[in-house]
């Protein structure tokens, strides 16, 4: 089984509200069906919930009643983003099916509390292709918080043990500095997770609330720990996802699992 996240950059347009990439995730959905592989999918919120979390500093934790407000307006567009990329999935048939955070776990001071990790199983089990998101949800210590697709993918990687986590991204892979701003950025075919201890990188946030790159980074290194590899594209990239999915060579970055 592989965890796959497809990040919000790629099904949305980052820098206007609410806009989905409806023919990227199409084909994304393609590439998913022709595989025929058994997958977990995560998807990110992109600018269907950083735009509205940011607004109503969501992230903090509660401190004002207006953040009510704003917790339900975000998981609103999470949802709807959701049920897009539900819609793409059952378009090539896959029996995909909706298992949002908000209702099946909790956090801590963002820290995983509880998650109903079974029901993933008897899906799964079933046939089904289970989805969730990065949502809003409860925390024990700051009342509501966000939890990212990110932490979501850890997670699951901890628990289930899959064959490999994939990450589409809107980039090639890993970069020796941020592509984004620097020419000279070189891609990294392959890495181990010690080396990834002294990649440095810029920030490239957008309007992320759940930190970008570098947090990508400390969940990969953390995926890595658990002995699993991981493996990230660039989902705008036509086949790269299907390549990867059926562990066919192409152009991606691969994190080494350390064997503990
Ligand atoms: O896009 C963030 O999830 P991510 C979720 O995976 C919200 O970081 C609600 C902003």
């Amino acid at each position: 089984m592989i965890i796959l996240k497809i990040g919000g950059s790629v099904i949305t347009n980052k820098s206007q509200e609410n806009t989905f990439k409806k023919q990227t995730m199409d084909r994304l959905s393609k590439e998913i069906k022709r595989s025929g592989k058994k997958i977990i999918l995560v998807h990110g919120a992109g600018s269907f919930g950083h735009i509205t979390a940011k607004k109503y500093g969501l992230q903090n934790g509660f401190q004002e009643a207006e953040q009510i407000r704003g917790f339900s307006l975000t998981h609103k567009a999470v949802q709807k983003l959701n049920s897009y990329v539900i819609e793409s999935l059952y378009n090539q048939d896959i029996p995909a099916i909706s298992l949002p955070p908000h209702s099946m776990l909790r956090l801590n001071n963002h820290m995983l509390k509880t998650f109903e990790f079974e029901i993933f199983n008897m899906y799964l089990k079933r046939g089904f292709f289970p989805v969730t998101f990065g949502d809003v949800v409860l925390d024990d210590t700051l009342g509501i918080s966000i939890c990212s697709g990110d932490l979501l993918v850890l997670s699951l990687v901890k628990y289930f043990k899959p064959e490999k986590a994939i990450f589409v991204t809107d980039e090639d892979g890993l970069y020796t500095k941020n592509p984004k701003i620097n020419s000279d950025a070189e891609l990294i075919n392959s890495i181990t997770e010690n080396e990834l201890e002294n990649l440095t990188t810029d920030a490239d946030s957008h309007d992320d609330v759940t930190e970008g790159m570098k947090g990508k980074i400390d969940t990969i290194k953390n995926i890595s720990k658990c002995g699993i590899d991981t493996i990230l594209l660039n989902g705008n990239k036509q086949g790269r996802l299907y390549n990867v999915l059926v562990g066919e060579d192409d152009t991606y970055t691969i994190v080494h699992g350390g064997r503990a």
